[in-house]
């Protein structure tokens, strides 16, 4: 099946931090594609695959880096798809230097920035893009929602019953 989600990868030195992205596309059963593709070791590789992302039917593009992280730029300079940033940590500014690269888009070539290593997010995010043409995972992403709130509901009837000190006693 061809890729409703292309992800661009600056380094498979970021491929650790790209964990929670891939379990929550694979969950939720998105088609997608992973590639390595720098911004400044390989720009026309970058340039090549953002351009020809809507002709194979991919809907949003999602790119993660770290450090001087122009990659989420890049893409967005080269399609009008939507193009979902996430900086990655590792460098010596714990991906501070990621986030600002990423965020601070001129007017008109925008990125949505998720946080630092939130790639579960970009993900999820990503997904309900794609679920605004595709009812069946519109209906896979409110089940993961109704998860989420059965279990902090859980949690939450545990905590009434043991107190704040039992319940941390006990473990999360
Ligand atoms: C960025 O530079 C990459 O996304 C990575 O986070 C960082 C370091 O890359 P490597 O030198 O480990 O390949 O472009």
């Amino acid at each position: 099946m061809s890729p409703k989600v292309l992800v661009l990868l600056g380094s498979d030195s970021d491929l650790p931090r790209m964990q929670g992205l891939v379990s929550v596309l694979e969950e939720l059963e998105v088609p997608y594609e992973l590639a390595l593709a720098s911004a400044h070791r390989d720009p026309q590789r970058v340039a090549e695959l953002a351009k020809g992302a809507a002709q194979r039917g991919v809907a949003v593009l999602i790119a993660a880096a770290g450090m001087a992280a122009h990659l989420a730029g890049a893409v967005a300079a080269n399609t009008i798809l939507p193009v979902i940033g996430v900086p990655l940590s590792g460098s010596a500014l714990s991906g501070v230097d990621a986030l600002y690269s990423t965020v601070q888009m001129p007017k008109g070539m925008p990125v949505a920035t998720v946080g630092i290593d939130r790639g579960d997010n970009a993900a999820y995010l990503a997904a309900q893009i794609v679920a605004l043409t595709d009812q069946s995972l519109a209906a896979r992403i409110a089940r993961a929602r109704d998860l989420q709130r059965e279990q902090l509901r859980q949690k939450d009837r545990r905590l009434q019953e043991l107190g704040p000190a039992g319940y941390l006693e006990a473990g999360r």
